[in-house]
């Protein structure tokens, strides 16, 4: 049985939407509108891989560069849109040959390169569901989502599976097939994705999906428990399309870049499918930051339309206006922000140093695309995430004592005046929304009430409607743009044989937002020391990798609440130094 809903609105529910906010905006997030772009499959149904590869190649568009992938030292591959229908139809073809059924999932644990695109896009069109994972992850996160996943088949690198999956294979049983890229032996017990795509044929019709298929697992994380994986079914595409026009102006002729990597919800939606669902050219860079580097991919590619993340931003900004104004950023036209609060000073910076503005964008993994922004055609407030998307409804509704929505029954109150946080929610119906986490139907339920999908963010909203962003009505951590559950963090340092107890919050930082501190109690007879401390860091370091704690304290004491938890909203008000009684005003200090 499926564990998620599928939603089946009609057209005709989805275009009473607000649109008349919006008198210059020609579409709506319904099908009948987004069939004028999109296409949907020959024989009914609808199919992302299809929409992203297929619908180009009996167009002109044929033969135009689809990707440029530039990597770590600089070497540009590139691909038509010809070469992608070619390489993701034998890639969906081994699929078939290795007995995937429609709807198992398929893990990719790659660099940003050729390979994972595609591995992606023919997932899609064959009707697999695609999970990337972020390659920064260590063993242990990608061991739990694998195995949260049912994965069946993964592909990644032989670098990456002898660091990070080779230590933990035993423990993923369910796991059949291993595809390591590259042309050198295989590591033993994985094959080789390489001559298993020259085996194969490269003609691949796409099935009949239907709009309500699982397309994507995404995980992300809560307060609680083990990672939560989000399903998304192939219907979100006309979202991914209608909102990267709306928020990102895209359009056929963009030379587009989104510096998010897939492992994360941005680089799959706006890494991979909107602008592909365009027909642009898409810059895909597998370098790491660098201020020059970012300039000179901006210049040499000639990137007309760049999606990044106010950590990027903050870091170029550190070099004030004159590193920018040496490259020649001509053909930029429109520059976009998401993941964390994109501060106002940023925005007149990009103004400044890029020649546009930054236009703020607000979406979570949950909602699979652009929910809310200050998109094309409007003006910019600095420091607002801007308005909701046509199609999309917005509320902040009452707040009970926990700081989360105030639920009494199924009914929750909506804040009508302007300058009152409250908790942001959405009115479900938009074809990106998520359709459960896997396996956890309670978590899925219970992230709605009163009609409103509840956000977990806190937020107010200006006479104009314009929303501005307040912080998280929980503890998950943004780092960098990269949500962190503490829970995971936490139960990782509880398995070092020295700790008896830890507490993780995020410590406001001026470039990431958040950093990871970890604040840890000793087993008895375990003396405080710097070894220790460094081997936790180590430890953490070795099995989380980019999500482990940066920093770690000692501390004795660790405050708890009555059933035993430890209060991590209380460690926090002593980190920002705020009175310890009033917890309830914590998500505004930072
Ligand atoms: C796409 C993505 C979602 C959370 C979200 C909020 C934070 C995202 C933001 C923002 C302030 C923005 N967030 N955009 N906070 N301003 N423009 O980031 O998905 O990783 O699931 O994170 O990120 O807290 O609830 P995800």
């Amino acid at each position: 049985m499926q564990s998620w809903i599928p939603i089946r609105k009609t057209d005709a529910e989805r275009a009473a939407a607000n649109l008349s906010h919006y008198p210059w905006v020609q579409h709506d997030f319904s099908w009948e509108h987004a069939r004028e772009r999109l296409r949907g499959l020959p024989d009914g149904g609808l199919n992302i891989g299809y929409e992203a590869v297929d619908r180009h190649l009996d167009t002109e568009r044929r033969d135009k560069t689809a990707l440029r992938c530039v990597d770590r030292s600089g070497v540009v591959r590139e691909l038509t849109y010809a070469d992608l229908g070619r390489d993701t139809s034998r890639f969906a073809n081994l699929l078939d040959r290795l007995g995937v059924h429609v709807g198992e999932r398929v893990f990719l644990l790659l660099p940003r390169g050729p390979e994972l695109y595609v591995a992606a896009l023919g997932t899609l069109r064959y009707g697999a569901a695609l999970s990337p994972l972020f390659p920064a992850f260590g063993p242990e996160p990608i061991r739990e989502r694998i195995e949260l996943g049912d994965g069946m088949v993964l592909v990644t690198t032989p670098e990456l599976y002898e660091a990070r999956v080779a230590p933990v294979r035993d423990r993923l049983p369910g796991l059949r097939h291993v595809l390591v890229t590259g042309d050198a032996t295989p590591p033993a017990g994985t094959t080789s994705l390489q001559a298993g795509l020259a085996a194969e044929s490269d003609r691949f019709t796409v099935r009949p999906t239907d709009p309500g298929d699982i397309a994507l697992l995404h995980f992300t994380s809560g307060t609680t428990g083990r990672p939560k994986g989000a399903v998304h079914v192939h219907e979100a595409v006309v979202a991914h399309h209608t909102s990267a026009l709306y928020a990102l102006d895209l359009h056929p002729d963009d030379v587009f870049w989104c510096t998010a990597d897939p492992g994360w919800v941005t680089g799959t939606s706006y890494g991979i499918i909107a602008p592909l669902t365009h027909g642009l050219t898409l810059v895909v860079d597998a370098g790491e930051f660098s201020a020059r580097r970012w300039f000179q991919t901006l210049e040499r590619e000639r990137v007309t339309v760049w999606y990044t993340a106010p950590t990027a931003i903050r870091m170029l900004m550190r070099h004030g206006t004159s590193l920018a104004r040496q490259y020649d950023l001509s053909a930029l036209r429109f520059v976009a922000s998401v993941g964390e609060p994109l501060n106002p000073e940023a925005v007149y910076w990009g103004r400044e140093a890029l020649g546009h503005p930054i236009h703020d964008t607000w979406w979570q993994t949950e909602t699979g695309a652009i929910m809310i922004s200050n998109f094309a055609g409007l003006d910019i407030r600095p420091g607002s995430m801007g308005l909701p998307l046509p199609g999309v409804q917005v509320a902040l509704l009452e707040r009970g004592d926990n700081g989360r929505a105030r639920v009494t029954g199924d009914t929750v109150e909506t804040i009508d005046r302007p300058g009152v946080v409250g908790e942001l929610a959405l009115r479900p119906g938009w074809p990106s929304m998520f359709r459960g986490y896997l396996h956890d139907p309670d978590r899925y339920a219970g992230c709605f009430a009163g009609g409103w999908y509840l956000s977990g963010d806190l937020a107010s909203r200006d006479e104009d409607g314009y929303v501005w962003f307040v912080g998280r009505a929980d503890d998950v951590i943004k780092s960098a743009g990269h949500l962190i559950g503490p829970f995971e963090v936490e139960s990782t340092l509880m398995e070092h044989p020295a700790v008896a107890e830890a507490g993780v919050i995020g410590r406001p930082d001026p470039v990431a937002g958040e950093i990871v501190k970890a604040f840890v109690t000793l087993r008895p007879g375990v003396a405080e020391s710097d070894d220790v401390r460094l081997d936790l860091l180590g430890f953490a370091r070795k099995r989380l990798g980019a999500v482990a704690p940066k920093e770690i304290v000692f501390d004795a004491h660790l405050p708890h609440t009555r059933s035993g938890k430890v209060m991590r909203r209380l460690l926090k008000a002593r980190e920002l130094g705020l009175p310890e009684g009033d917890l309830s005003t914590l998500e505004s200090a930072h």
